[in-house]
């Protein structure tokens, strides 16, 4: 399962952010599982299911204070007594000695594949995910090199775009990392190469 953690630094006002859990089945055969958390700022979209799916985090700064970081668990529970938890921190404001964040939050978009690199592996990942089957981007905002909150074929032609026929780079935060600009619709980025 990835990612093995979840956070969020957002300024005061923000509206929510979203990550993405994916559970995966390494075994074979169908595995259930359920997923809980206790605290009120964060949601899930799902309780339960079967393996492979994804698990949507939203969180919601707007009833926590300016420079307050808040901590939970997420725990997705398999057969045969099997859980995993997953840390999820929300910070709001400024809040920069609360723990270190590892750059959570903070993404290079283009960078798809998450190997701090924008080249043309970025959008063979893309074009993996979206038509072959291959593995989703633990920074599905950074996939979006478009920003336009969607990510899809254009996404892969806008990459190609910026390094071979003198297309426009990818939208900021590029080629330095940074927050999400437009964190309400954001797709996510729960696993950042950020530093
Ligand atoms: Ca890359
Ligand atoms: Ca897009």
């Amino acid at each position: 399962m990835a990612p093995t953690q979840v956070g969020w630094h957002v300024p005061v006002g923000s509206g929510p952010v979203v990550a993405q859990v994916n559970v995966a089945n390494t075994g074979s055969g169908s595995l259930e599982w359920t997923a809980s958390e206790p605290a009120a700022w964060l949601e899930l979209n799902a309780a339960a299911g079967t393996a492979p799916a994804q698990i949507l985090l939203t969180a919601d700064p707007s009833g926590i204070a300016d420079g307050a970081s808040v901590s939970t668990q997420l725990v997705v529970s398999g057969p045969d007594g099997q859980s995993i938890t997953v840390p999820v921190t929300l910070i709001v404001g400024e809040a920069f000695n609360a723990e270190p964040m590892g750059g959570l939050g903070l993404f290079r978009r283009g960078d798809c594949n998450g190997d701090s690199a924008g080249d043309i592996s970025d959008a063979i990942f893309a074009l993996g995910f979206l038509f072959a089957g291959g593995p989703a981007s633990d920074c599905p905002e950074a996939c979006d090199a478009n920003g336009d909150a969607e990510t899809d074929l254009s996404d892969a032609v806008y990459i190609l775009g910026a390094l071979f026929t003198g297309g426009p780079p990818p939208v900021a935060p590029y080629p330095e990392c940074g927050p999400d600009p437009e964190p309400a619709s954001s797709l996510g980025c729960a696993r950042s190469t950020c530093p």
